[in-house]
């Protein structure tokens, strides 16, 4: 072992050179090189769709970085198809990662929140379709607070070299092959699965690369956080206030960011459950199935959580019969959702 002699003023220091110039890590692309056998269909096809998204989240992570410099944050001055209104970010978003997966060539069609229709690419030879939330809590963006991405992969239903069909996208949660989410926080992350464990990368900007930061994410079985926007309480189904009044009895801490990506994160890394039940105004729930809560089941269960509607179904389970569906969402640590099923006296107890 090579040890250095620092001089400084009246002090030797003798530092190991092993442990200077420590290698950064693994980049996203190396990792997804190594893994590519895990994939059902390792043609490579995946992998470079993942690379797409990769590429669509660093520009997108530059875009929302300079946001208040550029007179790009704030309303756009337009809804979208669930009228709700857009800002500038979420227009770019959209517009980035359609581009990146088009460009990209290995998807035949695209779902957003932000679009009305599926996006037919024009390559009736791309095997996989997405269903993406291109800027998932952007009203967070004026007051620079954690966004996301969220996205699903889906291998087409009908055949390979006749255009994107209905099928294609209205597949089960189940059928995802690989799904994620890019945390645009204090640091940028892209976490994803494509069925083999969860693994995230923490975005290096000076080097412009993701770096494998966690490795076999688990979410831990027990928690004492629990997520929900508590101003709608009082709209809240009867059990769900109940469950919500037992947490504060056991004196959970509340944490609600109001991003679902962020607030998903956190109980990832420590514990806890996130909670969208139906409210008056969003009487089946807010979330929207396809391009938020079937990632986020996804991964919380490749994780070791779990992921429900409330009404008896795994989200996963749940058949889609519309683009822009939405869904009650109750997701988060195995034990907080066996407890919840308990107040919603479900037959079917999920997390077993
Ligand atoms: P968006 O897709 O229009 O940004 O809305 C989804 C967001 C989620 O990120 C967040 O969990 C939820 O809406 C917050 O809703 P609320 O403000 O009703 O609590
Ligand atoms: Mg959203």
């Amino acid at each position: 072992m090579l040890n250095l002699r620092y001089y400084s003023q009246n002090t030797i220091t003798i530092m190991d050179k092993s442990k200077l110039g420590l290698p950064v890590g693994t980049t996203l692309d190396r990792f997804i090189k190594r893994n590519q056998d895990d994939f059902s269909y390792a043609t490579g096809e995946l992998s470079q769709l993942l690379r797409d998204i990769a590429l669509a989240a660093k520009i997108v992570n530059r875009e929302i970085n300079k946001a208040g410099l550029l007179n790009i944050a704030g309303a756009f001055g337009s809804t979208n198809i669930q009228g709700e209104e857009q800002q500038k970010l979420d227009v770019i978003a959209d517009i980035r990662f359609i581009r990146a997966l088009k460009n990209g060539g290995e998807v035949c069609g695209i779902i957003s929140e932000e679009e009305e229709k599926i996006i037919d690419v024009g390559n009736n030879y791309g095997k996989y379709v997405v269903a993406i939330d291109p800027l998932d809590g952007s009203s967070n963006v004026d007051v620079n607070v954690s966004i996301g991405t969220i996205f699903s992969i889906y291998r087409r239903l009908s055949p390979v070299g006749a255009p994107v069909q209905n099928e294609d996208v209205m597949q089960s949660g189940n059928e995802q092959v690989a799904a994620g989410y890019v945390l645009y926080g204090a640091s940028t992350m892209l976490v994803y699965t494509t069925g083999h464990g969860v693994v995230g990368f923490t975005y290096e900007p000076s080097l412009g690369e993701f770096f494998l930061s966690h490795n076999h994410m688990k979410i831990p079985e027990n928690g004492s956080i629990y997520s929900v926007n508590e101003g709608n309480f009082n709209e809240f189904p009867e059990k769900i206030k109940e469950y919500i009044n037992t947490c504060k009895e056991k004196k959970y801490t509340a944490r609600y960011i109001g991003s679902l990506v962020a607030d998903f994160h956190r109980n990832l890394l420590k514990g806890g459950i996130y909670l969208y039940p139906p409210t008056q105004k969003n009487q089946d729930g807010k979330l929207r199935l396809l391009y938020e809560c079937n990632a986020l089941a996804f991964l919380v269960e490749q994780a070791g959580g779990v992921a429900i509607d409330g009404k008896g179904n795994r989200i996963l389970d749940i058949k889609p019969y519309e683009y822009h569906q939405r869904a009650a969402l109750y997701i988060g640590s195995k034990n907080m959702i066996k407890d919840l099923q308990k107040y919603l006296e479900l037959n079917t107890v999920m997390a077993d």
